[in-house]
């Protein structure tokens, strides 16, 4: 049977969802999970990537917002609003516009990958750029949301979390077993929570007992050095890294990251940009695989714990990639130089191929 998106797939697992909400969906889920021997070999583990970049806008926040955007419209809004760094904006814009409500995102100015801003535009979204970060545009979509007949999309939005949840089961299906560490991005610790809960509660429904590997892996989160707040233990006023989509101070998802590392028996770490953009350089250009700056936090964090013999031998690993790489195609031209043109012939072509 054809894929139905993660609303209609996952129904009977989203309790949170009024049951007479519509679907509204652009098919979102079911993405790979694609192998990774190469960068596994490296890092001397069982490696695979939950590409989340293929979901209908490029993120992971389709599998959210699907869930909070059927809830919006069940319960009569006429809007929705964010705050984001990027890709929840997009989202957000796509699935309002299926939903035939308006949508607004507060967004800070001028650290917004340019793919993400054009899918906020072209879904015909009121973007709203402001003089500060993203901490500052959350505290002002939060009172956006208690606003009459507006509905608030960000990830304190439960029902985001119980979209995001489902990645765990789809992990789980495709691998038939759980894995022994599921590493991803920290930014604002929505994913991190989600994912946990969904584990959680398929230990809970008993879809794991008898299957290899333990009930729940252990969740390894990554925050970039200069916007480690969960790390540092406390917030961080001015937050800087060159993964904008991970440019965030003040988790709204603090607490439900702690619980997950703390109940998986995981960790919370920090990636410096340079090895966030070597990560970044490699699944392209070993795997294969195309993501974006912050989804390769992640990876970049099992190279560093490789190096300090960290990661345990032969172990089946997880690594989220959140976002496809064309959303930000301007970090790859200031990372690789475009080549100058040459002439139209043969012999000078057939000589810059070194052919
Ligand atoms: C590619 O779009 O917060 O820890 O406003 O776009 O659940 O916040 C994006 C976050 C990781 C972090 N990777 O996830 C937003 C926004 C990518 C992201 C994260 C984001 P959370």
């Amino acid at each position: 049977m054809a894929w139905r998106g993660v609303v209609d797939e996952f129904r009977g697992r989203l309790s949170r969802l009024p049951a007479d909400a519509p679907a509204i969906t652009l098919l979102e889920g079911d993405t790979p999970l694609i192998p990774a021997p190469r960068l596994g070999a490296r890092i001397g583990a069982r490696l695979y990537l939950k590409f989340e970049g293929m979901n209908p806008t490029g993120s992971f926040k389709d599998r959210g917002m699907c869930v909070a955007v059927s809830g919006a419209v069940a319960t009569g809004a006429s809007a929705v609003v964010c705050a984001s760094t990027g890709n929840t904006s997009a989202s957000a814009a796509a699935y309002a516009c299926r939903a035939g409500l308006r949508c607004g995102v507060v967004i800070p100015d001028g650290n917004i990958a340019l793919g993400k801003l054009a899918q906020a535009l072209i879904h015909g979204a009121t973007v709203i750029p402001i003089e500060g970060n993203f901490d500052d545009a959350l505290t002002i979509a939060r009172k956006l949301g208690e606003l009459e007949s507006v509905a608030l999309v960000n990830s304190v939005n439960p029902l985001r979390i119980e979209g995001q949840k489902t990645v765990a089961f789809e992990i789980i299906d495709a691998l038939g077993r759980v894995p022994d560490v599921h590493v991803m991005p920290v930014g604002n610790a929505g994913n991190i929570t989600a994912a946990w809960l969904g584990y959680t509660e398929a230990v809970e429904a008993y879809e794991t007992a008898g299957l290899d590997g333990p009930d729940r892996p252990a969740m390894w989160g990554a925050q970039a050095a200069g916007a480690a707040p969960i790390v540092r233990g406390e917030a961080v006023a001015s937050p800087q890294t060159i993964a904008t989509a991970i440019r965030i101070g003040n988790p709204a998802s603090w607490q439900g990251a702690l619980d997950a590392r703390d109940s998986s028996g995981g960790t919370i770490e920090s990636v410096t940009d340079a090895e966030i953009l070597a990560a970044y350089r490699l699944l392209a250009d070993t795997e294969g695989v195309f993501c974006e700056p912050a989804s390769a936090a992640g990876v970049a964090l099992l190279l560093q714990k490789a190096g300090r013999g960290e990661v345990p031998a032969d172990a089946v690993i997880v690594a989220t990639l959140t976002g496809h790489g064309l959303k930000d195609p301007d970090r790859v031209v200031q990372e690789i130089a475009v080549p100058d043109a040459v002439a139209p012939d043969l012999e000078v072509v057939a000589e810059r191929l070194g052919l």
